[in-house]
């Protein structure tokens, strides 16, 4: 007889990309770990009740709700899962919170600092588990380059440099969608994808302590309409044009406390860049390399390696000995980008179990926005930035 788990009930709010993403892991979780507790996918919420219903059957989830505060009114639900625009995320937080839900939510974490203090103090002052969706840790190669790091075989870190290049809303028909309206999402590209490259640089090379940056917006003007699915949009069928308030591009340079540099650029205006998360990281006895649209290797160079055999090697991250790989296939047998969402919700659910907030949680979350908001600084006032200690 299989050992009895502590069921954890989850309510989602969204069920469009990301949804779809959390929803697939919660289906998934229980075929390919054995965690110590297991999700319940009790029910979705969002505003439209035909749209919410259908996406309640086709993803697996028991019942919906068309009001999210329901869920929290709801004693049959354990865990929030925020996956709706960026500026419900604080008020959708802060009410779980004081509901007693542990919860998860998308990034970025919020619009700015002032909701990013609020949402970490009703997290701790409930004592829920809360953690904040980068999925792009819990790929098994970034994993295992967090391992080599941490044992010393890069030696010293000198350097970080990332790029997060997409290009899907290069087209200047494409419509003025939530994504790029600033009362929505507090930032273009900033909070989307650059978000991402400094969780990855502060779990591999740490903190920063300052920072230079700049950002643009190429197109000012678009067509009004909303997002349709994924990543494409539709016009609103009127021939009104809004104004963009969002960043399409970012860069910025850093210091690290441990004293490496970091040279960073994001931008949705990468042509031919459809999910170009890239890194490399440079230290006195090696580098490696890795790239999401490669996601299982990692090219690795060691100056230890025999002369006349050095070069950067590629591993394929699929071996039992690397983290959360072992859980899927035999080496070889590749994961995907829904498989960086499973292993964050195993985390999640150990974290659950035992009463603990698996990192990245809402304190990342908080180091992250410090981040975003000392580069923005940076970018208006065309000077250094020092990231405030927390
Ligand atoms: C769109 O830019 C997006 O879906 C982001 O919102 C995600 O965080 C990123 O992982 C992929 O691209």
């Amino acid at each position: 007889m299989g050992r009895s788990k502590k069921k954890v009930r989850v309510g989602m709010i969204g069920y469009k990309f990301m949804g779809k993403a959390h929803s697939l892991a919660y289906r998934n979780l229980p075929f390919f770990f054995d965690s110590d507790a297991e999700p319940v996918m009790q029910a979705i919420a969002g505003r439209d009740e035909a749209g919410v219903k259908a996406a309640a059957e086709k993803l697996g989830w028991s019942s919906y709700e068309t009001d999210w505060r329901r869920l929290l009114e709801r004693d049959d639900i354990d865990l929030i899962d925020i996956g709706s625009p960026n500026n419900t995320h604080a008020e959708i937080a802060i009410a779980a919170a004081e509901a007693g839900k542990h919860i998860l939510c998308e990034k970025p974490l919020c619009m700015n600092m002032e909701e990013a203090v609020r949402m970490q103090q009703a997290a701790h002052k409930a004592g829920i588990v809360h953690m904040i969706c980068h999925n792009y840790r819990y790929v098994p190669a970034i994993r295992y380059a967090k391992k080599l790091i941490d044992g010393g075989r890069l030696g010293t870190i000198y350097h970080m440099r990332a790029t997060y290049l997409q290009d899907w809303i290069m087209d200047p028909q494409f419509p003025l969608v939530w994504r790029l309206r600033k009362e929505v999402c507090g930032s273009g590209t900033h909070g989307d994808l650059m978000a991402h490259s400094i969780d990855l640089a502060r779990y591999l090379v740490g903190e920063m302590t300052e920072v230079s940056g700049m950002m643009e917006t190429f197109i000012k003007q678009r067509p009004l309409g909303e997002m349709s699915g994924g990543l494409q949009a539709a016009a609103s069928g009127t021939a009104e044009y809004g104004e963009v308030d969002v960043d399409d591009a970012v860069a910025f340079l850093a210091r690290f406390a441990s004293g490496a540099l970091g040279v960073f650029e994001a931008t949705r205006f990468g042509k031919g860049n459809r999910n170009g998360n890239t890194l490399e990281i440079n230290g006195s006895k090696g580098s490696l390399r890795w790239d999401m649209e490669n996601m299982n290797n990692l090219h690795l160079y060691l100056d230890e390696d025999e002369r006349g055999m050095q070069g950067f090697r590629t591993i394929n991250c699929t071996e039992p000995e690397h983290p959360f790989a072992g859980a899927y296939w035999p080496p070889g047998h590749i994961i995907g980008y829904e498989h960086t969402f499973i292993n964050l919700i195993s985390d999640l659910m150990q974290g659950i179990a035992g009463g603990y907030s698996p990192s990245p949680n809402f304190d990342d979350g908080i180091r992250n926005q410090l981040v975003l908001t000392a580069i923005e600084q940076s970018a208006r006032s065309k000077q250094w930035g020092s990231i405030p200690e927390f």
